[in-house]
C-alpha cells in the first residue's frame, strides 16, 4: 500500500469516526424527564458522567431545584408525599429536603436500586438522578437512618 493510499484510509477513518461517533455525542439533546408533568430538565452545572449510575447533586438551592423535579420533603413525621408516580424506563430527577432538624437519607428497599440514595442534612435539599425501573410495579423507600423507618420514614415509587 503505498503511502498516499494508507495517508488516505486513515483520514477515512478519521473523519468516520468525527461524524458517527463524535458529533451525535456532542449534538445529543438531553432526554426528557418525566415526572408527573412531562417536560425538559437537567440539573445544571452537573452533569451526568455516568447514566448507568444514578447521581447525586451537592445541595441545592431552591432556585436550582428543576421545576419538573419529584420533591419530597421528609421530616420525622414521614415522607411527603408519601408516593409518587413515575413513567418505566423514564429519567427521573428526585429532590428531596429535609425540614426538620436532623439528616435523613432515602433509599429504595429493591437490590436493584440499591445505588439509588440521596442524603440530606437539616434544612438542605439534594436530588438524584436515576432511571425508573423497566419493570412496573411498587418500590418501597424509605429513611436509612438508624430508627427513622420505625416513626413512619417509609413510601413508595409506583412505577407504570
Ligand atoms: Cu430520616
Amino acid at each position: 500500500m503505498s503511502n498516499q493510499k494508507l495517508f488516505l484510509s486513515l483520514l477515512a477513518v478519521a473523519i468516520f469516526i468525527v461524524v458517527v461517533i463524535l458529533v451525535p455525542r456532542i449534538f445529543k439533546t438531553p432526554e426528557p424527564i418525566i415526572t408527573g408533568e412531562s417536560g425538559l430538565v437537567t440539573i445544571e452545572p452537573v452533569i451526568w458522567t455516568d447514566p448507568d449510575k444514578p447521581m447525586q447533586s451537592g445541595y441545592l438551592e431552591e432556585s436550582e431545584v428543576p421545576d419538573n423535579a419529584i420533591a419530597i420533603t421528609i421530616t420525622e413525621e414521614g415522607f411527603f408525599p408519601e408516593s409518587f408516580e413515575v413513567k418505566k424506563g423514564k429519567k427521573i430527577v428526585l429532590a428531596l429536603t429535609s425540614e426538620d432538624k436532623w439528616s435523613h437519607i432515602l433509599k429504595f428497599q429493591d437490590e436493584e436500586l440499591i445505588e439509588i440514595a440521596v442524603a440530606v442534612g437539616t434544612g438542605k435539599t439534594s436530588a438524584i438522578t436515576f432511571y425508573a425501573p423497566d419493570e412496573p410495579g411498587e418500590y418501597v423507600f424509605y429513611c436509612d437512618i438508624s430508627g427513622h423507618v420505625t416513626r413512619g420514614e417509609h413510601g413508595k415509587m409506583i412505577v407504570k
